[in-house]
């Protein structure tokens, strides 16, 4: 009898489980950022249905538990800065995200730095693994490293359609109440100089000119394998000190490096849930013009810009 209702209620939550996977593939083929989807009657709707259905499950299926916290987590968490019942993409895969084998992480309790590295080396021992390391020499000849500054990046995006961002756009505002990038470049000049309310976003290019544009002031990493294609988009962070990204989970499609262009930035690595008994959370700083590479789809990581100098990263996916 417990068997059978045990049975059923897996069976539920697959169909659940699929359900979201659809709306989610349908929304990644369309492109849609957080606030469309939060419009969308189909997350209000379903997404109700779909965690009404778990919520049935919960004694039975202690894995229905688990979801139950992470959903009620993460809903507090999007609660608080958006009016949507489940914002996805990036959460529902991490609620659905399949457990990790933990040798992912065991043994691994601190970071590697090299320098120097060819592309060979790099390619077997950490291009596609999940040992985060910090390669020292890789932006020497970067434009980037004596001319992005918050006032080059509002004038990139303020001038001509280079920065006409949309909402289809990827933006980040952490905690500073920022909406978009026009939001960050219309800052005043006190808190744009970090004398003021302190602030923390991130966004990822969204034009061909745009990332082209910036790609002129740094180059693909030296270490990179070179069969690794890069993706069609970068990322960049940009804030002052004592502010960062909360501790989250990736969801994107490859590992991926970060310049550190300008700052200096404290990351801590943690290991996913299932595997906090197998393996340690490590912490290090990443120091002006190092490259990290990590697989932030499999670490947990949260990341602090420390005391000093505005902190700048770029940093891109490749496979
Ligand atoms: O660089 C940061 O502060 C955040 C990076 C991050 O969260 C990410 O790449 O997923």
């Amino acid at each position: 009898m417990i068997q059978t209702k045990t049975k059923t209620c897996e069976k539920k939550l697959k169909i659940a489980e699929l359900k979201i996977l659809k709306i989610v593939s349908k929304i990644n083929s369309l492109k849609l950022n957080d606030s469309d989807i939060c419009q969308l009657d189909v997350v209000q709707k379903k997404g109700a249905n779909i965690l009404a259905g778990v919520l049935k499950c919960r004694v039975v299926l202690p894995v229905a538990i688990l979801i139950l916290v992470s959903a009620v987590w993460w809903l507090y968490l999007d609660l608080s800065t958006k009016k949507c019942l489940l914002a996805i993409p990036s959460t529902s895969k991490t609620l659905f995200r399949p457990p990790e084998d933990c040798s992912m992480c065991a043994g691994v309790d601190s970071v590697t730095r090299v320098a120097n590295i060819s592309a060979r080396e790099f390619e077997d021992l950490y291009a596609y693994n999940t040992i985060p390391v910090i390669v020292t020499d890789a932006t020497q000849d970067w434009k980037a490293v004596k001319e992005f500054s918050f006032e080059f990046f509002r004038e990139f995006y303020q001038r001509g359609s280079l920065g006409r961002q949309t909402s289809a756009c990827s933006f980040f505002a952490y905690n500073s109440g920022l909406r978009s990038l026009a939001d960050v470049f219309a800052m005043d000049e006190q808190r744009a100089n970090l004398s003021g309310a302190p602030w923390y976003v991130g966004w990822s290019t969204c034009f061909e000119a745009e990332t082209a544009a910036l790609r002129g002031y740094y180059s693909r990493p030296y270490f990179l394998p070179p069969a690794a294609e890069s993706d069609a988009v970068d990322w960049l962070f940009m804030g002052g000190p004592g502010q960062g990204a909360h501790m989250h989970v990736d969801s994107v499609r490859h590992v991926s490096w970060q310049a550190q262009v300008r700052g200096r930035k404290r990351w801590q690595l943690a290991p996913p849930p299932e595997c906090l008994y197998a393996c340690r959370q490590i912490s290090f700083t990443v120091a002006p013009h190092e490259i990290l590479v990590v697989d932030t789809n499999r670490w947990y990581h949260r990341t602090t810009v420390l005391p000093g100098d505005i902190s700048i990263t770029i940093g891109a996916e490749y496979d």
